[in-house]
């Protein structure tokens, strides 16, 4: 086994014997089976491309799929090997209809013509036979495999977007040609240093476009978030909690709960939803939020008085005291665990009236969310206002994902000493490190302002841009840092696309990327200033230098 893609690798250098996430050998090794079959399909899809064939079934197959090779999104071993089939008879039916317009067509490649076996343990032979042959394929140049590293994981951060979009409708040609093209490229050898800096930074363009139509699905269905108080206590009465990113799939449950007793809560980056007018206006029992990051779930969903659903990540090895009250949906798995199918809650729904709930309301305490590129840049006058007259110093990103490490509580330090006269933007799960604090206003503009769920990193670009264009100076130029926190590959393809985009100066943490190598590292350093977190105290003196 080898798999590096996540902040949490055992030995901060890659899972060899099993993932420190909980992923088996055998799920890592069809994971990697799975990632070879997509790229012997996006070969056939690729060129089928250049004869006018697209299969949209493979386009939102092939999203699916290397979402469901993310950390903490899929552990089941069964739903992995039929994905490498279906993978396996799409480009089949791709390379039947291409022979139709050009008989003579052949595929050299390997990928595009191999078999997968067909038993667990000679798949999982094949799936690690595959890995070996992808480590060796980059010979001794290990800034090269960084870099090949760097681009399948930020490809992995863009399906995750992707999929959620397309749920929502929004789709784009050009994201899915993009998979095949850089799966396609991951079969060479022959690219330099250069090529595959390059192919990164690409993978950080087209995930801003992935990431732009997901706000566009989101916004166009569900309204411009608007800043909302969240209850924090629970109130009396049956209840589901929901989990993970998709509002989709959130509305659907939401709908098929209405008149039914059940209050519904959010978890985790699920937060954010309360923001949205057309779920918060539409559902009064979208009621509250439960709990606080992914990491501590295990001792959240005990507790939680009701059933559970997990649309994404990130799911953790459940305890056996509340495995059969969570249920998953789409590309997330667990073995043994309830899969909902068909958009049907109905086991979540009576598995929630067979519950308890909650027996008592708990003392109000509520938190804001809603604040997107809408809402904020709706009080742009009175922000503009407020910097030019030096009442406000400095804004800081601190946004990206939570973890278990000790070493993340420099993110709860740094936002507890960032001056009174600063703002904090935020988004996604590192923010539950200090949701709740109240940092209070500067002239009635909140100092702590929740962006939203990973993928907003859209919104608060949007909201830089806005500042940048107000003041007219770059973005590099505004007064405003961004401090990242990283934990699996949605945020590798956001930190590529701040790249892409060419924000300088980003401080990263906890731990940088273990699959960066040093001299990777030493490049994007020069090239865009990128640095490693220190301490809140010697990080924020620079920052505030700035
Ligand atoms: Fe967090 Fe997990 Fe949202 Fe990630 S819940 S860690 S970057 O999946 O996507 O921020
Ligand atoms: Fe290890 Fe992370 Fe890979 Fe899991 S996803 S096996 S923790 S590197």
């Amino acid at each position: 086994m080898f798999c590096s893609q996540c902040e949490q690798t055992a030995k901060e250098d890659a899972c060899l014997v099993s993932g420190a996430c909980g992923k088996s050998p055998e799920v890592d090794a069809l994971q990697d089976l799975l990632t070879y079959t997509l790229r012997g399909l996006g070969q056939v899809a690729l060129a089928a491309r250049r004869y006018g064939i697209i299969n949209p079934e493979a386009d939102a197959f092939t999203a699916e799929a290397l979402f469901s090779t993310l950390t903490n999104v899929n552990f089941d071993a069964q739903r992995f090997v039929e994905y490498i089939y279906r993978s396996l008879e799409l480009r089949e039916t791709l390379k039947t209809q291409l022979l139709t317009i050009v008989p003579a067509i052949t595929f050299p490649e390997k990928a595009a013509n191999f078999i997968p076996a067909t038993t667990l343990e000679a798949l999982r032979q094949q799936g690690r036979d595959v890995e070996l042959e992808f480590i060796s394929s980059s010979g001794q140049n290990i800034d090269i495999f960084s870099l090949k590293l760097t681009v399948i994981y930020g490809l992995k951060g863009i399906s995750a977007y992707a999929y959620h979009a397309k749920v929502l409708g929004q789709e784009s040609t050009e994201v899915y040609t993009f998979f095949y093209e850089a799966l396609t490229q991951l079969e060479r050898n022959d690219l330099t240093l250069q090529d595959w800096v390059a192919l990164a930074l690409k993978v950080g363009e087209v995930n801003y476009k992935a990431m732009q139509l997901l706000d566009a699905g989101n916004t166009e269905t569900y309204g411009h978030p608007v800043p909302t108080p969240v209850p924090l206590n629970a109130r009396k009465g049956k209840a589901i909690l929901v989990s993970g990113h998709d509002l989709k799939d959130l509305e659907e449950l939401l709908k098929q709960t209405t008149g039914k007793g059940i209050d519904i809560y959010t978890h985790g980056e699920m937060l954010p939803a309360h923001g949205y007018p057309k779920l918060k206006e539409k559902y009064p029992h979208l009621y509250g939020h439960y709990g606080n990051a992914w990491q501590n779930q295990t001792t959240e969903f005990a507790a939680f008085p009701g059933a559970i659903v997990m649309t994404t990540n990130c799911l953790m090895p459940p305890r056996e005291t509340y495995k059969n009250r969570v249920f998953t949906l789409g590309p997330v798995g667990w073995p043994d665990m309830a899969h909902l199918e068909n958009n049907d809650f109905t086991p979540a729904i009576n598995k929630a009236l067979e519950m308890p709930g909650f027996t008592a309301d708990e003392t109000p305490r509520q938190v804001l969310t809603g604040f997107a590129r809408n809402a904020v840049l709706g009080v742009a006058p009175e922000v503009i206002k407020a910097v030019k007259e030096g009442d406000i110093r400095h804004f800081f990103l601190i946004g990206g994902c939570d973890g278990a490490k000790p070493t993340r509580n420099y993110y709860t330090e740094l936002a507890e000493k960032v001056p009174e006269d600063c703002v904090i933007l935020t988004l996604g799960c590192g923010k539950f490190r200090f949701f709740d604090k109240d940092l209070g206003d500067i002239h009635g503009i909140p100092r702590l302002l929740d962006v939203g769920q990973c993928n907003d990193a859209y919104s608060a670009v949007q909201i830089a841009l806005a500042l940048a264009n107000a003041f007219e100076v770059g973005v590099n130029d505004l007064p405003l840092s961004m401090i990242l926190s990283w934990y699996e590959q949605k945020a590798v393809s956001v930190l590529l696309t701040l790249l892409y985009l060419g924000i300088q100066n980003i401080r990263l943490g906890p731990t940088l990327p273990a699959f960066i190598t040093p001299n990777v590292f030493k490049l994007l350093s020069e090239n865009y200033g990128l640095k490693a977190i220190t301490t809140p105290d010697a990080d924020l003196a620079a920052c505030l230098a700035h």
